[in-house]
């Protein structure tokens, strides 16, 4: 399977409130660096650097202002005289107005966010839109007849809906490389999200669509991240209704019961017939990882990727969360090389 990689990621670490005190984020270099050690000493296959991609192809999913605001951010925030990381302090919840644009930077970051865990650093531009730009060098390649390949995107993407970041996300690289594929020929585009949490920008996105068929598996939102979506009554709407599915699991999910969840999503991406499969594969579902709930094991990636591999679509494999650093290198590849039959 290719892997396409960039170092631009580096350029990009986060600062995000821990029990009241500013710290670098869970969503860390480390990870890209553990993930593709371990696809090196894998043998997984060759890694590539990705190439460029116009901004435009990530306006497809994304509104042009909301790309305007993430490449100008940092510009803004700095020419106020600030030098730490800016932060969103301020939302535009229920009765507040959404309808105008605010002109100072802190009230755009509020406007342009639905959380705190999405730092605007000097090099954040860089690497999200690195990021995105390996999602469609992915999908470019499996358009163009390869059976699978693996994005190895950080930052990650799913919390990031049309118009905000949120949950460590800014660009929704699955989501603009599932576009990419309509743009390009694939009439029907399924996306599964594994990822621990719920993932609610790429949901948002495609929730009025047909031509896009939208399955999670994840953390009940009741106690979960990110809580105010990724219930089981979201099913779409207009165009889209019937083609967005939930499936919240309980707090301490282990793989028998993961196991059942995701044979079912298995079953209703066969029955939608998608001409490509995009995985936004998160391995925060390990029983270790520091910041969520499920008790999967290693091993049981490498069932996941069997299950995943039976399907027989041809897959781009998007990388989202996962912070427990040691393990996700293993636990990453394990699904890549299940998917394989390796
Ligand atoms: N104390 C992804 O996995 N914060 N994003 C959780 C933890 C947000 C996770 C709070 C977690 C976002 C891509
Ligand atoms: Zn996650």
């Amino acid at each position: 399977m290719l892997t396409f990689y960039s170092d631009t990621h580096r350029l990009h670490h986060g600062s995000e409130l821990k029990d009241g005190h500013l710290m670098p984020c869970f969503e860390e270099p480390g990870r890209a660096d553990t993930i593709l050690q371990r696809v090196l000493q894998s043998q997984l296959g060759t890694v590539l650097p990705g190439q460029a991609f116009d901004a435009s192809c990530y306006a497809r999913v994304h509104s042009a202002r909301y790309v305007r605001f993430l490449q100008q951010a940092w510009d803004e925030w700095q020419a106020l005289g600030h030098q730490h990381h800016a932060l969103p302090l301020v939302w535009p919840v229920r009765d507040l107005r959404h309808d105008i644009e605010p002109q100072h930077i802190d009230g755009k970051l509020g406007f342009y966010a639905m959380d705190a865990g999405v730092a605007i650093t000097p090099g954040t531009w860089a690497a999200v839109s690195a990021s995105a730009n390996l999602a469609l060098s992915g999908m470019q390649a499996v358009l163009g007849g390869e059976q699978a390949a693996f994005a190895l995107c950080r930052p990650p993407g799913h919390h990031a809906a049309a118009e905000y970041m949120g949950g460590y996300c800014y660009l929704n690289n699955a989501a603009i490389a599932a576009q990419y594929a309509r743009d390009h020929g694939a009439a029907r585009v399924a996306v599964l999200d594994i990822d621990f949490h719920h993932g609610n920008g790429t949901q948002s996105i495609f929730y009025q669509r047909s031509d896009v068929q939208f399955i999670s598996l994840h953390g009940d939102p009741l106690v979960s991240y990110p809580y105010f979506s990724g219930h089981a009554d979201e099913t779409g709407s207009g165009d889209g209704a019937g083609y967005n599915l939930n499936l919240p699991l309980a707090h301490g999910t282990a793989w028998d019961g993961y196991q059942v969840a995701l044979a079912h999503a298995c079953q209703r991406l066969q029955a939608y017939r998608p001409d490509v499969l995009v995985v936004s594969l998160g391995v925060d579902t390990f029983k270790d990882d520091p910041i969520s709930h499920f008790l999967l094991d290693s091993e049981h990636y490498s069932r996941i990727g069997a299950m995943l591999g039976a399907l027989g679509l041809p897959t781009l494999f998007v990388m989202e969360g996962g912070y427990m650093v040691d393990a996700i290198g293993s636990n990453t590849v394990n699904v890549l090389a299940g998917f394989s039959g390796q």
